[in-house]
């Protein structure tokens, strides 16, 4: 299987402010965290991220045709994006939607997820590891 995992604004800023709710973990070092559970999983892997809610609407696009299953954590853009839902459901790949933080317990305003309406499946407040538990849960359900 292969896997698209997409991170929207500011993810590229992990490790750099506030490591209390994100983790002390990189960016960059997320990803080579994630290229190895791939290969462990016996997974292809690619990534994309952006602070532009275009750019996200656009990768997703181009997924179609190409991946088997999309990790996605739109990151403030899951609050407010219509655009990120109607792409979701305009490709059909199977997603699942991974938060860091537990959304659940922060401001009301992160408890509304539009992309969330999309996926098949949500991984709150797991940390780096909710990537890898999204990639697990796509093998087992999705192949
Ligand atoms: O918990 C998550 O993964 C979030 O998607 C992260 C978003 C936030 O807007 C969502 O409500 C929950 C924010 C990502 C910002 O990442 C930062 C990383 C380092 C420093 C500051 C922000």
């Amino acid at each position: 299987m292969k896997f698209l995992i997409v991170n929207g604004p500011n993810i590229n800023m992990l490790g750099i402010r506030e490591p209390d709710i994100y983790g002390t973990l990189t960016y960059e070092g997320l990803l080579e965290y994630l290229k190895g559970e791939a290969a462990r999983l016996g997974c292809e892997v690619e990534f994309f991220q952006s602070n532009s809610e275009g750019e996200l609407v656009t990768a997703i696009q181009k997924a179609l045709g190409r991946v088997d299953g999309i990790v996605i954590n739109p990151a403030a853009y899951t609050h407010t994006s219509v655009a990120i839902l109607d792409a979701l459901k305009a490709v059909s790949i199977p997603a699942v939607e991974v938060h860091i933080s537990d959304v659940d317990s922060r401001e009301a305003f992160r408890q509304i997820s539009y992309a969330g309406l999309a996926c098949k499946h949500t991984i709150k407040g797991q940390g780096f590891d909710g990537y890898r538990q999204a990639m697990v849960w796509l093998k087992a359900h999705c192949s």
